[in-house]
């Protein structure tokens, strides 16, 4: 059985090297939030199953394909006659700064329904973890359908279930988002969000300004740990037993895509491994780091032989 349970939309994912409207080539590769997370645990020796939905086209093939060389489970997955695979361009602008387009309306991915989840949950024994993402529930009713199933079973099922705000502005507004998002905290043991969106996760009136009292008002709500990303300033974890700091790995800043998602494989990583709130910072912080040197969405996760790499000095020759 798996460790860990997790859908949502994988897309193609075309990457340039200047601005988009100049031409020239783009690498290929695959793209998706959760896939980032499955692909970074089964790196560190996890089992994983990720069951969303690509067309049935070459793009869905390279998506399945990859996710399968990585080891993720893609049995459960869906091939989607009646709608392409999403794409995704990313457009690096300027060192810093990296534009993102989509091309997902009306994909296989936003057409994902309940079903999908009912019969991953009914394949096998329950995983122990289930990972959903805030952009799955962006692209559609079905999608968010699907994530709401998937929380209930989680639930029925007593799994632990981990979720990650990941706000797209691109895919729908901050009131849209927190109108689903409050509904969804009352089932979230494990909750991950940058600092700017703790407020989509609070009832509307009285969120106070300090990310410190809004994980007090997270832990009110039931919610275990909330996970707080500061990006280049590390992270923070609020727990009942109080919060802990870990700053971020100093590594050369290469490309922040996928960042946020190799930083949850890693929690959740030191989390299934039983460690405890500061290995799993630890962690977190290591495989973020990772992914930050490294080009792609998650090309650069380390294996579990990897992690001590880090921090191996300038121009290191591992011989
Ligand atoms: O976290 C990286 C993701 O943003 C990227 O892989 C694409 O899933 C994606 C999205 O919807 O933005």
């Amino acid at each position: 059985s798996a460790d860990v349970l997790t859908f949502g939309e994988s897309m193609v994912a075309l990457r340039g090297d200047g601005p988009l409207k100049l031409g020239g080539s783009m690498a290929v590769s695959v793209a998706g939030a959760e896939s980032n997370v499955a692909i970074g645990l089964s790196r560190l020796g996890h089992g994983v199953r990720w069951t969303g939905a690509v067309g049935d086209d070459e793009a869905g093939e390279l998506v399945l394909r990859t996710l399968r060389a990585e080891g993720v489970d893609v049995r459960g997955a869906g091939r989607d006659a009646g709608a392409p695979t999403g794409l995704l361009l990313f457009e690096p602008r300027l060192p810093e700064v990296t534009r993102v387009h989509y091309y997902r309306a009306g994909s296989a991915g936003s057409r994902l329904g309940p079903d999908a989840v009912e019969r991953a949950f009914a394949a096998g024994p329950p995983p122990r973890v289930l990972h959903l993402t805030g952009i799955t529930p962006a692209l559609g009713p079905g999608p968010r359908a699907a994530c709401e199933r998937a929380l209930r079973l989680a639930r029925e099922h007593s799994v632990r279930v981990c979720l990650d705000v990941n706000f797209r502005s691109r895919l729908w507004s901050q009131e849209e988002a927190a109108a689903v998002i409050r509904d969804w905290i009352p089932y979230v043991h494990v909750l991950v969000a940058s600092d700017d969106e703790l407020p989509l996760c609070l009832p509307a009136d009285g969120t106070p300004g300090e990310p410190a009292e809004q994980a007090g008002l997270l832990l009110g709500l039931g919610v275990r740990e909330v996970v707080v990303k500061l990006g280049s300033r590390g992270a923070t974890a609020y727990t009942r037993g109080g919060e802990l700091h870990r700053p971020a790995r100093a590594v050369r800043a290469v490309d922040a895509v996928g960042a946020g998602d190799a930083f949850v494989a890693g929690y959740l990583s030191a989390l299934l491994d039983g460690a405890d709130v500061a290995g799993r910072l630890e962690r977190a912080v290591t495989t973020g780091a990772f992914a930050v040197a490294s080009r792609g969405d998650w090309e650069g996760a380390p294996t579990r032989g990897e992690l001590g790499m880090l921090g191996g000095g300038d121009g290191a020759v591992l011989r």
